[in-house]
């Protein structure tokens, strides 16, 4: 993709400075036809000399007209308001208008694209209850191209595999090769961590300081890779999940360096000794007091710096109030989803923006896309805060289930009391209640921010996989982080928390390789086997996450809960006491049943003699730290 057009303006008739060659960027770099826009505000940027000034006072094309030309504050950039017809073919419009420095004049012409749409790209678009994420650090999952490792006149110059917050490599050629080991995983669809480019001195890897919103890093391979990974994602009919930042942005983008209007960002200097201070221009931190959103006591100021506030230093906060500013990033939203076939966006750091964008931004991707998947980070500590950021917002499809992560470590990591444990498991999926729709909430007991979930239950395989027989069986869509199946543990440090994939560095960097399952440890092995155990199990009983779900309060330290509908039921027992327990099968009193097999048992081999003693008896026994799952026709 070009980024820049040049184009010699070739007048004889004129001299002077609006002779010289332009450099011309405009976003979006081109668009489609049939896309179910009548209205396209292009952001066109002409480098200009001091006192230039452009017009642009013509478009030439098949139903699309120009609507307007406004200037913006910064006189390099324009607003050109585009008509396009509902019929509009596919094209190359001629965008015409003229320079001046007010002594010469030289005529603008650029060509601009409506491409036609590709379908196909959408074939799988959206999520639903039967998909599970896989969860991927893009440079630290596999290095498929040597030569994209460090890209020449980008700013971070060097990789370096030791330091955490350095980039590694890794890159989507990488991540494509292995596909099918992410799907043995269960998992139908692949969230990378974001891959625009990150053009900042240090600290790039992560892709969270994006500094071009049309360009995805090189260091990943580019537009072409991603293109080429969001086919074979499409062949083996896995979704492809976006990672997308209206918050913020990296202190390199242009649009924080040259904006078209400072009213796109938002900065203040510190007020106080209580603001924190930005590194860029002493911009005043985020106070990071989400309270301040529904607190009928708050203080305005502490309102306005929560949202307003920068996230850290080198993030500029974006002004999303700025109409300008909220089409720029909803129109580059929509193009990402035509260009690559996005299938779901993961929004970062969803409380922070100004709420009433997020609602106009979603509103206008399930117009356009009406089959799309929205899902939120709202990195909340109770139900009830993220019952009011998902209710709040008609159009958000899901939030990524923070409080289910956080009752999942209770479960699995304190002993289980009346008010602990299990307990807090069970109350927290009682709060279901309060949830326009909890059903596709995005569960997951580790993340990229948080620590790894083998090493917080302090490496207890038994407790491993209960949590994973959980994950793949509690309601919500499933989101696994790479390398949890091998049992990576690391805590506290991002760095560590991201390391590299086991495997994706070659043969050269050791024998231990997750994607060949060798040279690992009887026990990552035995947990990676383990987790495609469970993937058949939820592959083969479609009713996991579509029956109807119900669930019984935790007795002896057991916590129970079913899917159920018509003709069976798949019941999960979870035994967190110290000693062996029983499920009483007469707890099961409403849902009549006729056989029942054990599919599952963590702690043996499962004895098919077993179900007919526990039918007999109905009593299951379950070992301590054991997890049960039992088919029963009905
Ligand atoms: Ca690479
Ligand atoms: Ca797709
Ligand atoms: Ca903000």
């Amino acid at each position: 993709m070009k980024y820049f057009i040049c184009l010699i303006i070739g007048l004889s008739t004129f001299s002077g400075s609006a002779n010289q060659p332009l450099e011309i960027r405009i976003d979006p770099p081109h668009w489609w036809s049939g896309m179910n826009i009548q209205s396209l505000e292009l952001l066109l940027e002409i480098k200009l000399k001091p006192k230039e000034f452009y017009i642009i006072s013509e478009v030439i094309g098949d139903n699309i007209s120009l609507v307007k030309d406004e200037e913006a504050k910064n006189r390099d950039y324009h607003y050109v308001t585009l008509n396009i017809g509902s019929d509009a073919p596919f094209q190359k419009l001629k965008i015409k208008g003229w320079r001046t420095d007010g002594e010469s004049k030289a005529p603008i012409s650029i060509t601009y694209e409506f491409k036609e749409r590709d379908l196909n790209l959408h074939k799988n678009m959206g999520l639903n209850q039967r998909d599970l994420i896989y969860l991927v650090t893009p440079d630290r999952f596999a290095n498929g191209n040597k030569n994209n490792d460090v890209i020449a006149g980008l700013r971070e110059t060097t990789i370096n595999r030791t330091e955490g917050f350095s980039r590694h490599g890794g890159d989507l050629q990488g991540l494509t090769s292995q596909l099918d080991y992410i799907k043995s995983l269960g998992a139908t669809a692949v969230w990378t961590m974001p891959i625009l480019i990150n053009d900042m001195p240090v600290y790039s890897y992560h892709g969270y300081a994006v500094t071009d919103h049309y360009k995805i890093d090189p260091r990943f391979g580019g537009l072409k890779a991603y293109k080429k990974y969001s086919d074979e994602l499409e062949k083996r009919n896995m979704k492809l999940v976006m990672d997308v930042i209206p918050n913020h942005m990296g202190t390199y983008n242009r649009l924080f360096q040259n904006p078209p209007d400072s009213n796109w960002i938002n900065a203040w200097p510190k007020r106080s000794e209580l603001d924190d201070q930005g590194g860029v221009g002493g911009a005043t931190l985020t106070n990071h007091r989400y309270a301040t959103s529904y607190d009928p006591y708050a203080a305005p100021s502490d309102k306005a710096q929560f949202t307003d506030g920068w996230f850290v230093p080198s993030m500029v906060d974006i002004n999303q109030r700025d109409n300008r500013c909220a089409t720029y990033l909803i129109q580059n939203s929509l193009w990402w989803i035509e260009e690559v076939g996005v299938d779901a966006f993961r929004v970062d750091t969803w409380v922070y923006p100004d709420q009433n964008f997020l609602d106009k931004w979603s509103k206008e991707i399930h117009r356009v896309f009406p089959n799309f998947f929205i899902f939120s980070e709202s990195w909340v500590h109770n139900e009830h805060s993220q019952a009011f950021y998902f209710n709040e917002h008609k159009t958000l499809d899901a939030a990524a289930d923070f409080t289910m992560y956080s009752s999942w470590k209770e479960a699995l990591e304190k002993p289980t009391s009346w008010n602990s444990g299990l307990n807090k498991l069970y109350m927290n999926v009682a709060s279901d209640y309060q949830y326009k729709s909890p059903d596709r909430f995005i569960t997951f007991l580790d993340n990229h921010d948080a620590g790894r979930f083998f090493g917080k239950i302090k490496e207890n395989i038994s407790l491993f996989k209960m949590g994973i027989a959980m994950l793949y069986t509690m309601r919500g869509i499933p989101c696994l982080y790479y390398g949890t199946e091998i049992l990576l543990k690391e805590l506290d440090d991002h760095g560590k928390i991201r390391e590299d994939m086991p495997g994706g560095w070659g043969k050269k960097n050791g024998s231990r390789n997750a994607f060949m399952n060798s040279g690992l440890t009887s026990s990552e092995s035995e947990a990676l086997s383990f987790v495609r155990e469970m993937a058949k199990i939820r592959e083969s009983y479609s009713i996991v996450n579509t029956g109807s779900f119900r669930h019984w309060a935790p007795y002896d330290k057991i916590y129970a809960y079913c899917w159920y509908d018509e003709d069976e039921i798949i019941l999960i027992l979870a035994n967190r006491s110290k000693k062996s327990e029983y499920f009483d099968i007469n707890r099961l009193t409403e849902l009549t049943f006729k056989d029942l097999e054990i599919i599952l048992d963590t702690k043996s081999n499962i004895d098919p003699k077993e179900s007919l003693k526990s039918l007999n008896a109905k009593k299951v026994p379950l070992l301590p730290d054991g997890l049960k799952i039992l088919h029963f026709t009905r």
